[in-house]
This record gives C-alpha cells, structure tokens and sequence, in this order.
C-alpha cells in the first residue's frame, strides 16, 4: 500500500505519514475530500458574494470583496519578504483580524502557519522553532498585558531558520516589522503563484497538541482534510450564509477554527465575528450587537455566561446554538443552558489530531445533556478497547481509538510515536475513555493518558515534572490531577525536597523565567516525604490523585 506523496525532510525521511492511497482513494470517491485549497477559499465567495459580511473586529468589517483584496495585497506583502510554499510560520495572534488575513495569504503562498497559542511562551515557541525549522514568528505588540515582543528578541539568536519576526501593532525596534497598515494592492508588486501549485494533499497547517509526552507535538492537517473537518462540522450545525459565528476561545484552536467556528463559517459563506476576550459581558454584547447565530465555549465559561445573562438580560433571540465543548461538561450544568439562554446546547469533543464529535440539534434533550456527541463523518471508524485490547460491548467503558478521513495518521517529524499513539492498522489512540451508546453517541468518562484538562486547556504532566526537576530544592515530582469546582480539574505537583519545599508561589515564578506558559504551573505544590510506587516501582499516581483529592478536602 503506497501513501499520498508528502514532503520530505532532508534527510530523506517524510515529515509525515499521510494516509495510505486506498483510504485516500476512498475519502475521494465519497465526495470527501475536494480538489479545493485554502488560498482560493476568500476568492471564490468574493466572486459569488462580494457585499456580504465576511469578518468583523470590533468597529472594522470586512466584505468577502474587500477580505479577498487584503489577503491579495497580504500575500503579495509576504511574498515579497521572501516567504515561500512550503515555508513554516509561527502564528501567535489573538482574536484578531490579522490572524484570519495572514492565514489566508499563507495559505495562498502555499506556505504553513503553526498554530501557537496566545498564552505560549518562550519554552514552547523554541520548541515549535526547532521542530518545524519556521522562518518567521508573527506575534501581536501586547496582549493580556505581555509584551510578544521581548519574547520574539530573545527567540532570534538562538533559531538560525528564524528569518523574521512580523509584529502586528507597533514594532517598537523590530526590524522584521511588517505594516499591515500601509498594505495595499496598488503598492505589492505582482506576484507569480507557487510553482507547482498548491494541491489539495499538501500539509495546511500544523496544530498542537495538549501532548501526553515532553514537548508539545505538531499535528499535520492537509487542505483536503481540514476543509472536510469544517464543512462535516458545519452541516451537523446546519450552518449557511446567513450563519453568524462568533469566535470566543483562541481562533489558533482546532475548535473556534473549524469546528465549525471560522473555516466552517466562511465556506458557508457566513459571517465571522471575533471576539478581544471570553469575556462574558463582553461575547454576550457581541452576540446582541450583531445577530450572532453560533458560538463556542468551554465548559468553565459556562456559569460565568449563565451569572452574566441573569444579572444583565441581553438580547439573544439570534443565538440558536451554543457549542460547549474540550473539556467534560456536567450534565447538571448542560440543563441550564437551554432554558437560561434560550438556545439549543450542542456538545463538542475533538481533538487536534482528528476525530470530532457533536451532539445533533435535534437528538434528544436527554442525549444533548449527557453525552459528549457523536462522530461527524460515516467514515469515521472508531473502537473502544478494554484493557486486553478487545472491544467492549456498548454502555461498557473503554479507551477510545480512531482513524478517519480527517484524523492523522502519525505527527509532524516524530516518527519514534508511531508505536505508542497509533495501531499498525493506523488508528490514533486518542487516551481518552469513553462508553459508547447504542446510537454511536460517546460519553467521556476519563482518561488513560497522563493529561490534565484544565477547564480546557490540556497540561501534559510529563513535561511539567522535567521543569520542576529542574528546581535545585526538589529531588523528584510528579504532577496529577485534582478535582476543581470551576474549572474540572486544576493541576496538583507532589515533590520531594531533601531541605525546605518551595512553596506554590515559588514554584511559580521558576516555572514562569523557564518560559513555561502561565497556564501549565501547578495549582498547588504539596511536599511529600517520598513517592507512593506501584508494586513494579513506578510512581503511583492514582495514590497521588486520592492524595490530591483529600488534601483539597482538608484546605
Ligand atoms: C479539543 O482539542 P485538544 O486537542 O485541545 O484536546 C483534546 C482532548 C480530548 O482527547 C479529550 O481528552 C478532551 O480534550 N476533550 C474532552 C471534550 N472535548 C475535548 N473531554 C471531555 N468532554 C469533551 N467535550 O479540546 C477540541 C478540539 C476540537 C473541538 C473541541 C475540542
């Protein structure tokens, strides 16, 4: 069996396993796949719908018309600094409308963003610049109170691929600055498009994954792929030209970008409206403002939006769905949501490296509040293994497996994960445990993988252990997971210190000269004598999460 033809590294070696030329050949013959790349996407509705609404940022819209005219003139821009198809980008924009510019003018060069989060930092943009070999870093001046520029100074040196640095807003001393202001069609020279042209099967973007291992690991997702992710998500949210989304979480997430959220969207022919913050008073002004139709959350958002809407009635009549979704949502919370708000709940569980599921608008409220949805595509495969490896009958709970037309088939140039996260017959083991209904829908009810899911976003515990290590004072750690009222879960770090323990605050702020994002450094450190072992010698940490759970109780 042959695989689609991918780039390949230097060494010979391909950056990614694609899907092999049967499953592909299949995805095609479906309809599935299209023979359609991103860059012509703010083309083509240009030219079928010009006037309609496309993106708006607070008091700046664009029209499809005038989207299409920037990301012309954007991509012309890029193509003059030097970037080229096949070119890595470090994108680390917020909800703004340069994210979605930048990203179709890359798309049109041919070459590929990858995915940073507004709240990475020093440790985990190094590691995407290494592995992805970027030639540019394209970061905001300020957000959230911190300044991204410092932080792309201090990246330079050390990243020889590294050949510019974009900042939108003011550069300061930046030299690599690119003024998106003075941009224009009049003043970008003609450009020649990529040579050979960008195929459907070529690498679209990179996304990150919460990872189960050291490092954040880069998922590879082709222009046939993703587009299908969006459109398949899409039609279970019935989403058309009159659609409004509006983009709430990072948009550089799987879930706000094409879950349906802004690819979805703009296929359809939509509106995108992006939102500065999750902010409830914020989203919930926003939705009143412009008729927003759609929109998505995870589930610590949830009371706060509720708490909002009570103490300050809005105007919600246009909103018909509201996803919830990247963490577990309790049920208890999913039956507010429709009577309080007036909506329909839909429940989203994904995964960068593939795989979504969404409850229907029309299943049952009973299935809407206690499940976790169902797969989007009749092409998805999907197995729930017991510990033997054999397949649980429905209601019982296994771990959950997948393969599809959208879900990866190994990650970006790290082929040593093949054996662990995928099956010799190419299913991702996605860690999570599931119980599979009768109706196909799933129910998450765990994990097998060392995760921790903090109101959404995903703390790989490994990682955060080698940091602590690092700590002169702390001998050995370990880092699980402890119940949290808002949030799901919150992390908890055990260590064991030969003198005095560094307390949580400590912690902390060693974690954050690290470079580690904020988000990552433990909720509380507890010093322990010594680490709980399995009887093979392993840390125990089921010992440690019953640990973590009654010394919550006694605080
Ligand atoms: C989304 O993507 P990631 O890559 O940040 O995280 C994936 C993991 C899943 O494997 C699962 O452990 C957890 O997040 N998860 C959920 C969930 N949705 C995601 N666990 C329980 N209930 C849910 N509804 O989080 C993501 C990507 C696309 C759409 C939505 C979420």
């Amino acid at each position: 069996m042959g695989t689609t033809s991918v780039p390949r590294a230097p060494s010979g070696a391909p950056d990614w396993p694609g899907w092999p030329s049967e499953a592909a050949q299949r995805y095609r013959d479906a309809g599935l796949w299209r023979d359609e790349v991103f860059g012509d996407l703010p083309a083509r509705q240009a030219s079928e719908r010009p006037r309609a609404t496309a993106l708006v940022d607070g008091d700046r819209r664009w029209t499809y018309a005038e989207l299409e005219a920037d990301v012309e003139a954007l991509h012309r821009s890029l193509h003059r600094l030097g970037l080229r198809r096949g070119d890595r980008v470090i994108v680390q924009l917020p909800n703004r409308a340069e994210f979605v510019l930048l990203w179709f003018a890359l798309q049109r060069l041919g070459a590929v963003p990858v995915h940073a989060l507004p709240g990475h930092r020093r440790h985990e943009i190094a590691h995407l610049a290494r592995t992805t070999e970027a030639v540019a870093y394209v970061i905001p001046d300020r957000y959230a109170r911190f300044d991204y520029r410092p932080l792309a100074a201090d990246l330079g040196a050390g990243h020889p691929s590294l050949r510019h640095t974009i900042v939108v807003g003011d550069p300061g001393d930046h030299t690599g600055f690119l003024p998106y202001e003075t941009l224009s069609a009049a003043q970008a020279p003609a450009v020649a498009p990529p040579e050979p042209p960008v195929a459907p099967g070529d690498l679209a973007l990179l996304l990150l994954s919460g990872g189960t291992t050291g490092t954040p690991k880069l998922i590879p997702r082709t222009h046939q792929d993703y587009a299908y992710n969006a459109r398949a998500a899409a039609e279970v949210c019935r989403l058309d030209a009159d659609s409004v989304y509006l983009a709430v979480l990072p948009i550089a997430f799987n879930f706000t970008m094409s879950c349906p959220g802004v690819l979805g969207t703009l296929q359809a022919g939509g509106t995108v409206v992006l939102s500065p913050s999750p902010n409830p008073g914020t989203a919930l002004e926003l939705i009143e403002r412009e008729r927003v139709t759609v929109t998505a959350v995870n589930p610590p958002l949830v009371p706060y939006w509720l708490r909002e809407f009570e103490d300050a009635p809005r105007d919600l009549s246009s909103l018909a769905v509201l996803q919830v979704g990247a963490a577990r949502l309790a049920d208890s919370l999913a039956r507010r949501i429709g009577p309080t708000l007036g909506c329909r709940l839909q429940q989203v569980f994904g995964m960068a490296e593939g795989l979504l599921n969404l409850t229907a608008l029309d299943d049952p409220d009973d299935v809407v509040c206690t499940t976790q949805g169902r797969p989007v595509s009749p092409h998805d495969e999907v197995l729930v293994l017991g510990g033997d490896g054999q397949a649980v009958p429905d209601g019982d709970v296994g771990e959950l497996l997948t393969r599809g037309p959208y879900t990866l088939r190994g990650y970006y140039r790290s082929p040593e994960l093949a054996r662990t996260h995928f099956t010799e017959d190419g299913y991702y083991r996605t860690g999570d445990l599931v119980r599979r209904l009768p109706t196909g829908h799933l129910s998450v009810v765990g994990r097998v993988k060392e995760q921790i899911n903090r109101g959404g976003e995903k703390i790989d515990a490994t990682e955060v252990e080698e940091h602590l290590l690092a700590h002169p004072g702390i001998e050995s750690a370990a880092v699980v997971a402890a119940p949290h009222a808002e949030l799901g879960e919150c992390s908890v770090a055990f260590v064991v210190c030969a003198g005095p323990a560094p307390g949580t605050r400590e912690v902390t702020s060693f974690l954050r000269e690290r470079g580690l994002a904020a988000y990552k450094a433990p909720d509380r450190v507890e010093a322990v004598a010594r680490m709980p072992l399995t009887p093979v010698g392993k840390t125990d940490k089921n010992a440690l999460r019953e640990l973590a759970r009654r010394e919550d109780g006694r605080a």
